[in-house]
């Protein structure tokens, strides 16, 4: 193990902040709790057409803002060396469009950071995790409209000139592939019926790849130091069957992800994504100079987060459960977690394996860990299910670095706290190492109580 091994844990300031009035609205202010959160996160159903009444569990979170000095605390007695962490977008600008930052939000994280760095734990920011302001949805479209790529630069190089002297590890999109499949959280896109959707996904992840391109080429030009990394949300795909039809859709399954970071990573957008674009009439504007710029700015380091894997087979037959949102047939020799998510450490060392064998850049693992039901009982919550989720797939993780060589630069828990669950929008789906006494309706004293687990 390296010494300088970064463990640690996770966060996203729109599922953890809450603070709505002291920033501008934003995406996680309008994902509602309840049935219609999927259709609105997949871009099916606009929020403006949510009834009054609707509850938003995003605006108020767990009021991480208002408690963060304890909750480093706990951070530091915990031993973490690192945590990743996001910003809200809207703290910084609000509408996202305003000339100058707010400097109520910078002031906010660099009080944030400075807690961090007094107890030696690295802060990784995620600049841009499932949020961006309202204003950019409803004026632009969300990531549709090219003009996201100035203003997305404008608001993370004032970021990265702020802090790149207390902060090196910079994360330009979490989880980037999430984009196709569920294009309003992760791009604020919603379809009007007459959208050829196909060709507006892979028109927003142009604009995302651009962005994310360009940010990189500013961020050097501010510090050459400063590393900067893609992140994916992954997890092995296995063929159900060795019918080959099952192998090829695996293989075709697993580039539909790929894609981002095939272009982050390697430079250019590689020739089955090319292809394709071509017999579906999919029209992307790239230019010498487009295709330059992704050439000569591509990422330091691979993160990902890793929950389940997924199994696919050429037999529509078979029944499909939804593991973290990507559809997967249930997979017989594993089993799952209250959510139907497959519990597999084995599947996490060959994830990295693949990712190492694909790219050979150094892997930051900066998402994983079990959702589950927790209980208190006499004060207490024994997440035992969660100590053996993690300990199975630290175990693993290791296995990748040692025994197969897979460069490795750190492990962070998803999550610190309980949150607002992303897809979900329940807190009763606990990751936390850390309880946060709040219910689903939004009812609680957000008491913090230590699980065994954290301990
Ligand atoms: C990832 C996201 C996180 C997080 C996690 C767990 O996709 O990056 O934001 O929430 O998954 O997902 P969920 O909360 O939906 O169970």
């Amino acid at each position: 193990m390296k010494h300088n091994f970064l463990w640690g844990a996770a966060i996203a300031a729109n599922q953890a902040e809450g603070g709505f009035a002291s920033r501008g609205r934003a995406l996680a202010d309008v994902l509602p709790f309840g049935k219609k959160r999927l259709a609105v996160m997949k871009g099916d159903k606009s929020y403006h057409e949510l009834p009054p009444g609707t509850f938003y569990p995003g605006r108020t979170a767990i009021e991480y803002m208002d408690n963060y000095r304890e909750d480093i605390a706990y951070l530091a007695k915990l031993g973490i060396k690192a945590y990743r962490f996001s910003v809200a977008w809207s703290r910084i600008y609000p509408s996202g469009e305003e000339s100058q930052p707010d400097s109520r939000g910078l002031d906010f994280y660099r009080k944030f950071i400075d807690e961090l760095l007094k107890y030696d734990i690295q802060p990784i920011i995620t600049i841009c995790h499932f949020d961006m302001p309202l204003q950019l949805i409803d004026k632009y479209g969300g990531w549709r409209d090219e003009k996201l790529i100035e203003l997305y630069v404008k608001y993370a190089k004032i970021l990265i000139e702020t802090f790149h002297k207390k902060v090196t590890h910079w994360i330009t999109f979490n989880e980037i592939n999430m984009l196709r499949h569920l294009p309003f959280l992760a791009g604020g896109i919603t379809f009007k019926p007459t959208d050829n959707r196909e060709q507006i996904i892979y028109t927003a992840a142009h604009h995302q790849l651009m962005a994310s391109a360009l940010l990189t080429k500013t961020a050097r030009e501010i510090d050459s130091s400063i590393q900067i990394g893609c992140m994916l949300a992954a997890g092995v795909i296995y063929p159900y069957d060795c019918n080959p039809e099952s192998a090829w859709l695996t293989l075709k399954t697993a580039r539909e992800n790929y894609f981002f970071t095939d272009v982050q990573v390697r430079g250019k957008y590689p020739a089955y994504i090319k292809s394709y674009w071509q017999q579906k009439n999919i029209s992307v504007n790239l230019t010498p100079e487009t295709e330059q710029l992704l050439r000569d700015h591509t990422v330091d380091f691979v993160a990902l987060s890793y929950y389940n894997s997924r199994t696919v087979s050429a037999d529509n037959n078979l029944n499909r459960t939804s593991g973290n949102l990507f559809a997967s047939v249930k997979n017989p020799y594993l089993k799952t977690s209250e959510w139907g998510w497959s519990i597999d450490p084995l599947g996490f060392r060959t994830t990295l394996n693949e990712l190492y064998d694909r790219y050979q850049k150094p892997l930051l693992i900066v998402e994983n860990g079990l959702g589950a039901k927790d209980k208190i009982i006499a004060g207490r919550i024994d997440d035992e299910y969660r100590i053996d989720y993690l300990q199975a797939h630290i175990a693993a993780m290791i296995q990748a670095m040692m025994t197969d060589g897979v460069d490795i630069m750190g492990y962070m828990v998803w999550s610190a706290f309980d949150i607002v669950s992303a897809t979900g929008g329940q807190m009763s789906k606990r990751y936390g190492l850390i309880y946060i006494d709040k219910d689903d309706n939004g009812r609680g004293s957000l008491k913090r109580i230590p699980k065994e687990s954290y301990y």
